[in-house]
Order: C-alpha cells, then structure tokens, then sequence
C-alpha cells in the first residue's frame, strides 16, 4: 500500500467503503470527482447506494460532468440525490429528473468552481475523490479526469479518497493544477500556448481534513465506441469542407486553430476524417479527449492536447496503460475551470464544434430540451465555447425519428446558445456559414441546409413572416412553434403526409 500511499500522515486512514459512506448525512453537499465517466469514485457511491435502499435521505451531488452505473445510475436508482450539478448523461437520472422525482441544475462548466467559491451551492460537507495516489508531499494524483476536484477538495470539511489501486501509474505527471485566486486578488492566468503547464501534478489536500481513505480496484469505466455511419461522415465531410475554405481563403493555417470537439458520433466521425486530410500539426484545447484524439496524434495530425477528462471506448481503455506511456508528453488534463475557461478560449482562438438537438432559423441553438421541455443532458461544455471561441460550430443530422422531427425549426423550444454566439451550422446537407449576416440572410443559409422534406415548410412561414410581420427578425408568434405543436399532436412535425427519404 505505501507504493500508493507515499506519506505516513495518511496510511491510517484506510477505510472500508461501507463506513465511509456511514458518515453522510441527509442534506449533505457532496463534491464528487469524475467527468465523462472516468476518474469518479466507484466503491464509495455504491456503498452509499445500498445505504439508501434501507435508509431514507438525501444527499445533493456536485461533478464535474457526468458519471457512470457506479455513481449517478446507482445513486438514481436508490433515490438518495435531491440535486444534481452541472451535468449528466444517465438514462435512468434523466428519467428521474424528467418525472420531477429529481431536481437538476444544468449549470456551464466553467462557472461550477466559482459558484462553490461564492457558496451558491452551500458548503461541500465532503469531497469524494478517485486518486492513482497520494505522494510523499501530500499530493493527490487524479485518474482520468480532474472536473471540478481541486475546488472541491479546496472548500471542503472534509475528504475521503477512494484510492484505485488498478489505476496506471502514468497518471502521475499527467494533470496540471492550477487553481484561481479569489476574485478581487485575480490576474491572467499565464497560458499563452495549449501544451504549457502552469500548476502542479496533484491536488494538495491537507491530511487533517482527510477522514477516511476508501480502496478501489475497479476499473476505468468506458463509453460506447462511436463508428462512423453514413450520415456521421457526411456531416465530418461538410464541415471538413468548410476548414478547407477557409485555409483556401487564407483565413486558417493547415494546423487550423486550436480545436475543441464535442462528445458522441459526429465529433468522433470528424476526428476521423481528419487522419486523412490536409491538415497537421494540429492542437486540441477540449474538455474531453475521446479515442479519435489518440488515432490523431498516432497520424502525425495532432501534436498536442489539452483538456479535462478522457472518454474512451473498451478498446482505449484496455490499452490505457500503455497509451499513457506513450502520449505522456502530448496529454495535458487540467480544472475544468481553466480547460473552459472564457479568457483562455478567447485568446487561444478557439475552433468549437459541439452538437445541437435543433437549431432556427435564425441560428439560435437547442442543445439540451427535447421540445423545450425533456431535458436530455445538459449544456456542458459548449456554452463556454460557444460564446468564446474564434469560430463556434454546431453539427447535428438535419432529421430525427425516422423523419418525424426536423432539426432546423422556425423557433427553438429552448435556447442555449443565442444567434449572437453561433457562426456555422453543420447537416449532412451541408453548411451554413452565418458569419456576417443578419437575420434574414442566416435564414436563407439555413433553410438550405434544413432536409429536403421540410424546406418547403421553413420556406413558406419564413415567407409569411417577411410578408405579415416584417421587422429585423421576421416572426409569426402564434406560428413559431407549429413545428412542434404538429410533432405533439401528430407524431410527426410534417403538415402534410410525404414519404421521407434519406
Ligand atoms: O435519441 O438515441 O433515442 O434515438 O437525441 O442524438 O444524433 O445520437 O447525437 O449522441 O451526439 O447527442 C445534443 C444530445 C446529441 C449531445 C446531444 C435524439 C436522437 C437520439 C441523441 P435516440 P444523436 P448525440 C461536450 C459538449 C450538449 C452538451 C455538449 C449533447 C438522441 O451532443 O448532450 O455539447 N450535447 N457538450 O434521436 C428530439 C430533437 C432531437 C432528438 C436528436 N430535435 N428532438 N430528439 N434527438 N435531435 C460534452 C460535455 O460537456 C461533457
């Protein structure tokens, strides 16, 4: 146990995982570590899971961004979260939250750490951390992911380290901890380049506030492995396109700019198709790094990358060990605080792509309510990107539902990301450039890249709004929401029966 646990002032006090959850109390604040599924405790929310299903209480759970079965699923099962913050991907919590049985703040993850540092979110009774280690100066390293855990261990009362004895040693080196001074005593954070280092390896903890030390031996959880299909590729080959121009143009050099990517299929299919492009000697500054990064700079085509957590199919994960050897020096994971944060993405000059469940006419975006109302995950990342970066992407199919819903809508049913902070939409159909345009030329670019089978419909209320409305942002309010009203009462949001091809 000492090659893990390097100072004395901690090796007493290991602890099984059933005591430790014991000690939470109904209301408590608990900080968790863990984003996209990896470096969250496992042992710990079981243990306090089982706790829940003899015992009434509950408790509100703080992330960096979404947990796996061990954490948010179980923890959801058993009913013990009242509130859950920033973000989270679970089918069953979203369940939850949709049947109002749970209540979900989806919150940017850039300001997570600063609402802990102003208390909004009330004091973090515990910390709960996944560590590789702990060393001879008092250092936690982090696994997979560092999210919100340097805030968290920060402010908290107390902490418990669910130490992973399975988890490889290369971690150790891999994280740069930087941690914001309080506001009022702050200065710019001295990143200029996406592979400089600016903070430490670990997480300083002081050993006092650390009551109890849990062992873990369960592995990096991973996420479904995301192949290209037909639609993917072609949304990967539009946007692709569209870098093209603009190096053609003289606006972007072949390295591009640096470059976040969302999570799921598109941003993987993406990747992919950057292994057999033009462009090299690319840097990634994201908050995720999923497989295609690796591919990447197998390819030669990225040199370095920057972000806060990893998500990782099994095959990745199996071969993690070794991996982190090998791209020790081209991997940097920092606080989602500083991955995210608003003055790094502007001066960096961002290249941003995330996906959107629907976007209008006139270029506002829906990333997270399905029909303004089911939330789906969250806002994540994007938000923090999207307002900031150099250029801000957003990609999704132009269909949902077998045809039953349109992604380009006259109106969207919830805004996440104005039309004052999107630049480019990205369909299998192609792309939209809205740079530069007012309201009713983005609506021309739109309505274009909309399915086929629905430009008619787009076509004839943005025509009616010019016509019988007018005005700088052409809308018919009793209208704006036909979309989604024929979706409710027909199942499907085309007025008329049409066969549907793909
Ligand atoms: O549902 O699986 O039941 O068929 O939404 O859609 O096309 O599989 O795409 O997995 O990439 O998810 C926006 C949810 C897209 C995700 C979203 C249905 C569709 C399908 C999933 P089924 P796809 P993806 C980085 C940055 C916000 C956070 C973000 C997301 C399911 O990308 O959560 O960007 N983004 N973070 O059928 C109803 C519509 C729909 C729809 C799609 N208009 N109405 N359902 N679907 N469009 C990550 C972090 O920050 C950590």
């Amino acid at each position: 146990l000492s090659q893990f646990i390097r100072n004395e002032a901690f090796l007493d006090k290991v602890v099984s995982a059933e005591e430790a959850a014991s000690w939470i109390e109904d209301g408590m604040n608990l900080g968790m570590s863990g984003f996209t599924l990896f470096g969250e405790p496992k042992e710990f929310p079981l243990a306090l899971s089982k706790r829940g299903q003899n015992e009434k209480f509950k408790v509100n759970l703080y992330t960096g961004a979404s947990l796996g079965p061990t954490a948010d699923q179980s923890m959801a099962e058993a009913e013990i979260i009242n509130l859950r913050v920033p973000y989270q991907g679970n089918a069953t919590m979203r369940g939850k939250i949709n049947a109002g049985e749970m209540y979900y703040i989806d919150q940017h993850l850039s300001h997570v750490a600063e609402e802990v540092r102003k208390g909004t979110l009330g004091k973090i009774d515990y910390a709960i951390i996944e560590a590789a280690a702990i060393t001879e100066d008092g250092y936690i390293i982090p696994t997979g992911s560092v999210g919100n855990s340097p805030i968290f261990v920060e402010k908290a009362e107390n902490v418990i380290i669910e130490l992973n004895t399975t988890a490889p040693s290369a971690y150790e080196g891999i994280h740069d901890i930087y941690v914001l001074a309080e506001q009022g005593d702050r200065r710019e954070i001295p990143l200029y380049k996406c592979g400089e280092r600016i903070g430490e390896i670990g997480i300083k903890v002081d050993p006092a506030k650390v009551r109890g030390i849990v062992l873990s031996e369960q592995p990096d959880i991973p996420s479904p492995l995301f192949e290209p299909n037909e639609e993917t590729q072609q949304i990967a080959n539009n946007l692709l396109d569209f870098f093209a121009k603009e190096v053609e143009a003289g606006k972007l050099p072949l390295s591009l700019a640096p470059l976040q990517s969302g999570v799921g299929s598109v941003a993987n299919a993406v990747l992919n198709g950057m292994k057999t492009s033009q462009f090299k000697d690319i840097e990634v500054y994201s908050e995720v790094l999923q497989d295609g990064v690796f591919d990447l700079i197998d390819a030669g085509v990225v040199k370095f990358a920057s972000a806060t957590a990893f998500s990782l199919s099994k095959k990745r994960v199996d071969s993690l060990a070794e991996d982190l050897e090998k791209y020790k020096d081209k991997i940097v994971f920092r606080p989602q605080e500083i991955s995210n944060h608003p003055e790094l993405i502007r001066r960096l000059g961002i290249i941003s792509f995330n996906t959107a469940l629907e976007v209008d006419i006139y270029g506002n975006v829906n990333s997270t309510h399905v029909s303004g109302t089911k939330v789906m995950n969250g806002i994540g990342g994007s938000g923090d990107f999207a307002r900031n970066a150099r250029i801000t992407i957003f990609v999704t199919p132009s269909l949902a539902k077998n045809g039953a819903i349109s992604a380009i809508v006259p109106f969207v049913s919830h805004i996440d990301h104005t039309e004052h902070d999107v630049d480019v939409i990205v369909t299998e159909q192609g792309y939209a450039d809205l740079r530069g345009l007012p309201p009713v030329k983005r609506a021309e670019k739109l309505i274009e890249i909309a399915h086929p089978t629905y430009r008619p419909q787009l076509r004839a209320y943005f025509e009616e709004a010019k016509e019988k409305v007018g005005g700088q942002t052409p809308h018919i309010l009793e209208k704006a929401f036909s979309f989604h009203t024929s979706l409710k009462e027909n199942g499907t949001m085309l007025f008329e029966e049409k066969e549907v091809k793909n």
